[in-house]
């Protein structure tokens, strides 16, 4: 039973809502109706995308989190009385080595923020998102999920690993009122994922979409993450794979020219 008002707004926090993806889907949850609550490192880019989400009505609040850190987990949600729906979000790519040339700590770092970040968040709010009666955890992988490529052995290994959370988690809480929901895009074009994959090389970073007829945008993300959470409370959207027209596949790519 939850404790809340049925009329009452909906909340929903998010990982890495300063900039791409997340900060799309949050202000597509805020215009949907939501309470979003803006969590990430850098307070500045969470505060900018407040002002935009002010900009169209909403309030919106800014936690600061770094989610491969469990205590700032832990004090960010600190307080927080409701949360209906998580997204995961936080996370991304690091370098483009082979498996023999890789740095082992790019890994980590991958692990900690795909892997480990997704599972403080989902331990720390696990209680609420169960007390909202009506809960979904979001979590957004990659294509990289469930297929590999040279050279992304590292994120595709950390990403496979969020899968296996997601499909977990979901089984485990088989019985309880929280759907957990895994969306994989493929090629999305933001301004930073391809450019911390590719450590400031805008050259290399801009040629992964060059002649590439309109790569998935974030809002396209955000707009799949709405979709599945305002799906009524008995649908479950296990696992929503998401690419742009031109790439049939990881490897599959139609470029003009
Ligand atoms: C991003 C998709 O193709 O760069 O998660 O692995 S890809």
């Amino acid at each position: 039973m939850s404790p809340h008002p049925k009329d009452a707004q909906r909340t929903a926090l998010i990982t890495g809502a300063g900039s791409g993806i997340g900060a799309a889907t949050a202000r597509r949850l805020a215009r949907e109706g939501y309470h979003v609550v803006l969590t990430g490192r850098r307070v500045g880019a969470l505060e900018r995308v407040a002002e935009l989400i002010a900009a169209d009505g909403t309030a919106a609040e800014v936690r600061p989190m770094d989610v491969t850190d469990p205590s700032s987990v832990t004090a960010a949600v600190d307080g927080l009385t409701r949360c209906d729906v998580l997204v995961n979000n936080a996370g991304g790519a690091l370098g483009t080595e082979t498996v023999a040339d890789a740095d082992p700590s790019d890994w980590r770092t991958m692990f900690e923020t795909n892997v480990m970040g997704a599972l403080a968040t989902t331990q720390a709010l696990l209680p609420l998102l169960t007390e909202s009666g009506d809960g979904t955890v979001v979590l957004i992988s990659s294509t990289a999920a469930f297929t590999v490529y040279e050279g992304g052995g590292g994120y595709s290994a950390a990403k496979h690993a969020e899968h296996a959370l997601a499909g977990t988690l979901r089984l485990e809480l088989c019985g309880r009122p929280v759907r957990v929901v895994e969306i994989a895009p493929g090629m999305v074009h933001t301004e930073e994922f391809s450019l911390n994959r590719y450590r400031g090389d805008a050259d290399r970073a801009a040629a992964v979409y060059a002649g590439v007829d309109e790569p998935l945008t974030a809002e396209d993300i955000a707009d799949t993450v709405a979709w599945t959470v305002t799906r009524p409370s008995h649908v479950n959207v296990d696992f929503l794979v998401v690419r742009p027209l031109a790439q049939a596949a990881q490897h599959k790519v139609h470029r003009r020219g």
